[in-house]
């Protein structure tokens, strides 16, 4: 048989059921190849973690009923064009330097080639790294009794048609001190034959970007280029995760540089269809990439955008004997159309009037599987729609204040965050109702756990907003199971410092301790010192009158003065002025007056660098907002400089203030905001 040369072989492209837990059943392999088909891709790598004779008990051989079932596999495989590359894992207890173990690999090899099988692999991944004291004897390192077995078992089987090798240090991150340098990443490559190739997963096991350079950087030492092992949508890490986002941040001028790209996706079966459909349209996005269709350039919405579209067919397609669903029944049934089937009629409940109406769902919409992919997205980035829940729910929760008020803009936004809520409850009704119950059932834990947070968050914001509803009842003093959710786990996740403002997606852990407490003249030094740093680098322009209220030249009201300490001293301030009209008078700025008519008071807030957390000066401005509020004041404006980029972001995302017409008289680079109590 005439082996191809090496740059002539296809691109390996497919699905690698890599994981560990329960593996995917017969059916459902089968089921695979013809998608694989479908799409373009041509590869399985079987590799299930947690099946009994892959890894645990690699070196028994498959009984006859077993072998039936491999058989069909493979030739159902090989009917899809799909190339069935069987994997063994040894590694959790094979002596290498012990013949009977080497032979023991062959034979289990030679029976899965007598199945029909044609390719192999060899995975040395999440095992110890420390060799027994006979294999010490044997090889002078890891890495050579690995390589030396490989060799052997790949010369024994002769004529693989792929023959694949996952390292142990399989990712950049393993590697020590780094890619170059790794002498285990150098032995492989100078050892391993050169008909064998070599997995790698990226950057990290579960890599966030792949780059062309790490790339370069690996297959300079690896002596070819791999074949990645995308982990992107592998969830058998955390049973609350799912990734149904696409295949992403790969570039697709990766694809002339790598030897395949297989993805090791979520365990649930029937939840892959983005993985797999959106990983097909990249490999096609690049001629080298195979496939006739060739597009060229990759979206990553675009990619999903087509999935999802046809995975809303498979949800509308019944999986179930008499699964079809009440509406399609209904039609056929109905007399002046086709002639009614008695099977059909005798089944069918039509209510009579008076009698409850039948319960009826609508269809599962494209929209709710937007939404379902943005709120299962990708391991390091949420979808669009939960970003902005999340970012919804932070503001409603920093400005209590405004909750207490009842402001226009707090209602509206926790009526829109509502919305969000309600959407994902519909999505829930309608996903229930899908025809396809496979699907369904390998999504019902996810929904339903997703559907718990929300009317967690959604109860939250009601009571933030003053209404006791039924639904706020969920955070009492007793609550029913579901509201405290998660379990042991979830007790000790409570327990571990972090908990709860830990937020992977906005801002670093904060661990420092801050103390507020009321301004006293001998804090005035130390102001000074704070808005003298602040502003050295635009000395030069004018004075505004929170500069003179800042270096004590105008005296703050009373209740009206804060300063913030952490370990090291004072490190911030706040200060207002509930009637800023004898300050503004003293520095002269004619046509002030509008705007101290609106916002007779005045407010300077400052923090050093050193603070990053920005709930200190936000509770400093509360503190000050009600005071000055209870002063019987209408409206509040602080006075900032265009360079002062930090506390404009501070005061935009406070929420209430908002940007005002800037008086001629002010410095040209100052930017007023304001807030008008209601
Ligand atoms: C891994 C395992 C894989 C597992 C994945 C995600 C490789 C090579 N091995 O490290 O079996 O599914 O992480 O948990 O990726």
């Amino acid at each position: 048989m005439s082996t191809p040369g090496r740059d002539e072989r296809p691109f390996i492209s497919g699905v690698v059921e890599g994981f560990y837990g329960r593996p995917w059943t017969m059916e459902q392999r089968t089921e695979l190849f013809k998608r694989e088909h479908k799409w373009g891709l041509n590869t399985y790598l079987y590799a299930p973690k947690d099946d009994y004779k892959h890894r645990m008990y690699w070196r028994e051989l498959y009984s006859p009923e077993e072998a039936e079932q491999l058989v069909a596999l493979i030739s159902a495989a090989e009917k899809n064009r799909v190339e069935f590359i069987y994997a063994i894992s040894p590694g959790l207890d094979i002596t290498f330097s012990n013949p009977r173990e080497v032979a023991a690999l062959k034979r289990k090899l030679d029976q899965v080639k007598e199945f029909g099988c044609r390719s192999f692999s060899l995975l040395f991944d999440d095992i110890e790294t420390e060799m027994c004291p006979a294999d010490k004897q044997a090889f002078s390192s890891f890495a050579h009794a690995q390589v030396a077995i490989t060799n052997e078992v790949y010369q024994h089987l002769r004529d693989a048609k792929t023959f694949l090798f996952c390292p142990t240090d399989y990712c950049t991150a393993f590697c020590n001190p780094n890619v170059p340098q790794s002498s285990y990443l150098q032995t492989v490559g100078e050892k391993l034959l050169p008909g064998i190739d070599i997995l790698w997963t990226g950057p990290k096991v579960v890599s966030n970007k792949i780059s062309v350079e790490s790339i370069e950087e690996v297959t300079a030492v690896l002596k070819r280029a791999p074949v990645i092992w995308d982990n992107i949508h592998a969830n058998d890490y955390d049973p609350q995760r799912l990734f149904l986002g696409p295949y992403k941040d790969r570039p697709t001028e990766l694809i002339p540089k790598l030897r395949g790209v297989l993805t090791n996706p979520n365990c649930e079966f029937y939840l892959n269809f983005v993985a797999i459909h959106t990983l097909a349209t990249w490999c096609r996005s690049s001629a080298t990439g195979g496939g006739s269709d060739v597009e060229m350039g990759y979206s990553p919405q675009g990619a999903l955008a087509l999935a999802l579209s046809d995975w809303l067919q498979e949800f509308m397609s019944a999986d179930q004997p008499g699964g079809a669903c009440r509406s399609a029944r209904l039609r056929k049934a109905l007399p002046d159309e086709e002639p009614m089937q008695t099977d059909v009629a005798e089944s069918l409940y039509v209510p009579g009037p008076g009698d409850n109406p039948l319960y009826t769902a609508e269809p599962l919409t494209l929209d709710d599987l937007d939404l379902l992919s943005d709120l299962f997205y990708l391991p390091y980035e949420h979808g669009a729609t939960a970003r902005s829940m999340l970012e919804e729910l932070d503001w409603l929760k920093t400005h209590r204040e405004a909750a207490a008020a009842q402001t226009e803009e707090w209602r509206g936004r926790a009526g829109k965050f509502d919305g969000m809520c309600d959407a994902v409850v519909q999505m829930f009704n309608r996903l229930s109702n899908a025809p396809n119950r496979s699907v369904l059932y390998d999504l019902y834990n996810y929904i339903c756990d997703i559907k718990s947070g929300v009317g967690l968050a959604r109860a939250y914001v009601k009571t933030l907003g003053g209404q006791d509803q039924p639904s706020a009842q969920i955070l009492t003093d007793d609550p029913e199971p579901w509201g405290f959710r998660g379990g042991l786990s979830g007790e000790f996740q409570r327990m571990l410092p972090g908990h709860g403002n830990r937020d992977l997606f906005k801002h670093p852990p904060m661990t420092a301790v801050y103390c507020i407490r009321p301004y006293c003249s001998d804090d005035k030094a130390e102001v000074q010192k704070i808005f003298k740093e602040m502003r050295r680098r635009d000395e030069q322009s004018p004075k505004l009158i929170s500069d003179c209220l800042s270096l004590g030249d105008v005296a703050p009201s009373p209740q009206c003065a804060l300063v913030v300490e952490d370990d090291i001293g004072v490190c911030g301030y706040a200060l207002a002025l509930t009637d800023a009209k004898q300050a503004a008078g003293t520095e002269q700025r004619p046509g002030g007056d509008t705007l101290l008519k609106d916002y007779p008071s005045l407010v300077v807030v400052q923090v050093l660098p050193r603070v990053t957390d920005p709930s200190p000066a936000r509770r400093m401005v509360t503190q000050l907002l009600s005071s000055i509020r209870s002063s019987g004041s209408r409206g509040v404006f602080c006075e900032l400089r265009q360079s002062d980029r930090r506390m404009l972001d501070f005061y935009s995302k406070l929420g209430s203030f908002k940007h005002v017409a800037v008086d001629k008289s002010l410095p040209q680079d100052a930017v007023v905001m304001a807030t008008k109590f209601q």
